[in-house]
């Protein structure tokens, strides 16, 4: 295996795909149904659109990509890991020491199958969430912003459809033509994780979605990168150079829409929801309601507060801890223990548990602290606009479905209430039906103009790669 990638096989790839004509030809065989899934379910009226994307050339930190106008369906998904490194070991849970796995081991064959296929899925099911933004996109920067990242959620089904075929014969087959034939929010035949099948239908969703659910992203292949089933670590390293790019254009994104309200704000002296929406912004009070709700859903994205199923990617060494090889301890957690919230008598209290059980927890807080500092960040942009407003992350327990937390009713602050106060209150913390249609109606129509963009957002700092912000980032043809 080298670091370049190549580009002359029908598949790009850096696995030497050519000597293993059975998996070449099944992957060439899957190929053109992932090209129909992409004309089906991928931006929509994008496919004539000359796009300047970059496209992975190696899998060096350095320097591998390149950027350049581009077809999407010309664009060149492929399998890309990142290079073995000699003796790597199993470095957690009851099989630590041992020689990483370069094949699976049987007994774990379905833990490993299920992992990989849950992981697969989240790919097409956001590129499906969404296919209708490009129609009311603020700029051509950010147009051609949600198409990488719609590419490279692509090229991330292809990294586990790589390994669905090459180590689980007949039934990675299957499990891989599945993936094509789910659909985010299908009633009969949905995506599998409950976030993946809600809407996406503005671009406020879209920066909130990037920022919080495509870093439940990173995060999740962090532990898969530290995974004893070497060929899963490897591809998930890869995947994550190209996760941080979509979690940029979330965060960024917010904060351009909340900078743009924030200074129309202080330069007309005013505070009332009301009268901010009339200047054509989005008022922060929304903002903070979506927030609550990104939120939320993502953090259901990382299982039950106490999960034997965790323990047992742990225990397995399958599924490591966030940065599992920086962190100083055992690496088997047989006593240690982790403190999970639960609502007891009415109120929300902290219970120590077997920290094994606890390894969704644990990960959803490293994930906490990592968002708390975006949200900061939003916050001093606010804040250097004199106006006195600040976003705030919601209770854990806010809105959860999964978990200690589902079926209780906890507020934004953390106090627990009933259904009928809690639904009370609800258009007060989260979206409501008009909220939704006051933001889709600021966004009807596309802004095509380079250099131009939406009232509602400020423009970037700067643009893509070398190019200025007013480059031609999209042509229509
Ligand atoms: N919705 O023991 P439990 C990304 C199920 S995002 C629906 O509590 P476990 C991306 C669970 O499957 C990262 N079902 O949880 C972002 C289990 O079902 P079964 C995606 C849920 O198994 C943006 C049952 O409840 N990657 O890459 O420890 C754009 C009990 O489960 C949910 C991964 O998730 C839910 N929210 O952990 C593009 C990594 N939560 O098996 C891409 C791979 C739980 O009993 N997946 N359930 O029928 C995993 O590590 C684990 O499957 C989970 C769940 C962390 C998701």
């Amino acid at each position: 295996m080298t670091s370049n990638i190549d580009y002359i096989d029908k598949i790009p790839n850096n696995v030497d795909l050519g000597r293993d004509r059975v998996l070449q030809r099944a992957l060439e065989h899957w190929q053109p149904a992932y090209m129909g899934w992409w004309y089906d379910m991928g931006p929509t009226e994008s496919h004539n659109y000359d796009v300047y994307l970059r496209t992975a050339i190696s899998v060096d930190p350095e320097g591998w990509a390149v950027f350049d106008y581009v077809k999407m369906p010309q664009y060149r998904w492929g399998i890309f890991l990142v290079p073995p490194t000699g003796h790597r070991e199993v470095n957690f849970g009851i099989n630590k020491g041992q020689p990483a796995w370069q094949d699976v081991p049987g007994e774990y064959r379905s833990m490993l199958r299920r992992l990989i296929v849950t992981q697969g899925d989240t790919e097409p099911a956001s590129v499906e969430q969404q296919r209708m933004l490009g129609m009311c996109a603020p700029s051509l920067y950010d147009l051609r912003n949600i198409y990488q990242v719609n590419v490279e959620e692509g090229r991330h089904l292809w990294a586990m459809v790589y390994l669905l075929h090459r180590y689980f014969g007949r039934d990675g087959r299957e499990e891989a033509e599945a993936l094509l034939e789910r659909r985010s929010g299908d009633v009969d035949n949905p995506r599998i994780l409950g976030a993946f099948n809600e809407p996406t239908p503005d671009w406020l969703a879209f920066y909130m979605f990037t920022f919080f659910t495509d870093r439940d992203g990173k995060f999740q292949l962090s532990s898969l990168a530290e995974s004893g089933f070497d060929p899963l670590a490897r591809t998930c390293r890869f995947m994550l150079t190209e996760e941080a790019h979509h979690m940029f254009v979330g965060e960024t994104g917010v904060g351009r829409i909340v900078q743009r309200t924030a200074e129309l704000m202080a330069q007309h002296k005013i505070d009332d929801p009301d009268h901010v929406r009339a200047l054509g912004v989005i008022d922060l009070q929304t903002v903070q309601k979506y927030l609550n709700f990104h939120y939320s859903v993502t953090l259901d994205l990382f299982g039950g507060d106490i999960s034997s199923n965790a323990a047992s990617f742990y225990t397995t060494g399958l599924k490591g801890r966030y940065e599992e090889t920086r962190i100083d301890d055992d690496h088997q957690l047989s006593d240690a223990t982790y403190k999970v919230g639960t609502v007891k008598d009415g109120r929300v209290i902290d219970e120590d548990i077997p920290a094994l059980n606890a390894l969704n927890e644990r990960l959803r807080d490293d994930y906490i602290g990592e968002v708390q500092a975006g949200v900061d960040r939003w916050n001093k942009v606010i804040e250097k606009t004199g106006i006195p407003f600040r976003l705030r992350l919601p209770h854990k327990g806010f809105h959860r479905q999964i978990g200690n937390f589902a079926g209780h009713h906890i507020s934004p602050d953390g106090m627990v209430m009933s259904a009928e106060q809690w639904n009370g209150r609800r258009d007060e913390w989260m979206p409501s039906a008009a909220d939704y249609t006051f933001v889709q109606a600021m966004m009807s129509g596309r802004v095509v103009e380079p250099g131009k963009f939406a009232n509602w957002i400020a423009p970037p700092r700067r643009g893509i790669h070398t190019q200025p912000i007013d480059f031609e980032y999209v042509r229509f043809n």
